[in-house]
């Protein structure tokens, strides 16, 4: 069998998305020109993670703590310029938000012509990078309503219904990008020889039950007294089986391809969790809901909570319907 079938359907990425909105609308144009980007973006930090334990310079940290109070490592501050610099030269998105950046960064030149903001994780479970393993990018895009009068992103804390399209790639064995603008959930796979993501899958459906559950159980005796009685419910019942990777990408790419749910539920030390609304779980919401699945903060839909500011953080329940459901029961029963 030949490598490359001729046969093969070699679906590009940025024709996949004029495909979906059949129309050659500005709106049609804009989001397959920003996925473009966003490939790209994709191909360039997929490149210098493969050759990240060659080259020196590359692994650990820069000695600086970013705006969350977390140490920031030499991949993160890579990886979110490169997200700026293929921004900067585009025409297309006016402003830019990361886990890495205390303010938005606005491109002065696409503005106001370029009226989108990318909100984005540039490299999400860095602490995977030194030891070789899978990590990813989160993004999403918002059109830009209002001006954003003191440059500090108030605009931005709306729900993430407000999101036209959303998705991840996962650099692991290949490069993957996932994506949705709202018509179903497509995958893409990095084909290296060719510097194209080619499509993979389309209209991923995630199973409604599935038997992972992933978490950090090392947080047992910091959540509350919900999340521990699921848990031991989890334990005293057949046809579950645990993977957590510390790295939300992967994490919840495993579940949207064979179900079941993930949980970064509030702890003592961080009530609201770990993970950050506006550009890691509202994303990751929005995607999962078009595979029908569903993500929640516990006690209603991720998409409807409005974050408080650009860095706030919310628990998150995400995954196949009746496992998110569960869950919900078990918080819902505590209330
Ligand atoms: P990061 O974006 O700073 O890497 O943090 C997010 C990561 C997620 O990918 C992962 O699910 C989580 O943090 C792991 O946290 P913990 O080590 O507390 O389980
Ligand atoms: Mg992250």
């Amino acid at each position: 069998v030949p490598e490359h079938s001729l046969e093969r359907d070699c679906t590009t990425l940025s024709r996949h998305v004029l495909q979906q909105l059949q129309s050659f609308s500005p709106e049609a144009q804009d989001l397959s020109a920003i996925m473009n980007r966003i490939a790209l973006a994709g191909k360039l930090v997929a490149r210098r993670l493969s050759r990240a334990g060659l080259m020196a310079d590359v692994l650990g940290f820069t000695g600086e703590t970013n705006v969350q109070g977390e140490s920031v490592k030499k991949m993160d501050v890579y990886a979110n310029d490169v997200f700026i610099s293929v921004f900067k030269q585009s025409g297309l998105v006016c402003r830019l938000a990361s886990e890495e950046m205390d303010k938005p960064y606005y491109i002065p030149e696409n503005c106001p012509i370029g009226r989108y903001t990318l909100l984005y994780d540039p490299i999400d479970g860095s602490s995977n990078v030194d030891i070789n393993l899978n990590v990813g990018s989160i993004f999403a895009i918002r059109q830009q309503k209002e001006d954003d009068l003191d440059g500090e992103g108030n605009d931005l804390l709306k729900d993430g219904h407000e999101q036209l399209a959303a998705g991840y790639i996962v650099y692991g064995p290949s490069t993957m990008l996932v994506y949705s603008i709202g018509h179903g959930v497509h995958s893409f796979l990095l084909d290296p020889s060719l510097g194209e993501f080619i499509l993979a899958q389309e209209n991923i459906q995630i199973p409604d039950h599935g038997p992972v559950y992933s978490t950090n159980e090392g947080n047992f005796w910091q959540w509350d007294d919900a999340i521990r009685d699921y848990t031991r419910y989890v334990h005293r019942h057949e046809g579950y089986t645990a993977r957590y990777s510390g790295a939300l990408v992967g994490d919840i790419h495993r579940i949207l391809m064979q179900g079941g749910v993930f949980l970064y539920p509030g702890t003592v030390k961080k009530p609201e969790g770990k993970l950050r609304l506006l550009y890691e779980s509202a994303p990751l919401a929005f995607l999962v809901e078009q595979a029908g699945g569903k993500a929640s903060n516990g006690l209603k839909p991720i998409l409807d909570v409005v974050p408080d500011k650009l860095h706030a953080r919310s628990p998150l329940v995400i995954g196949s319907k009746e496992d998110v459901s569960l869950v919900e029961s078990f918080i819902q029963d505590h209330q």
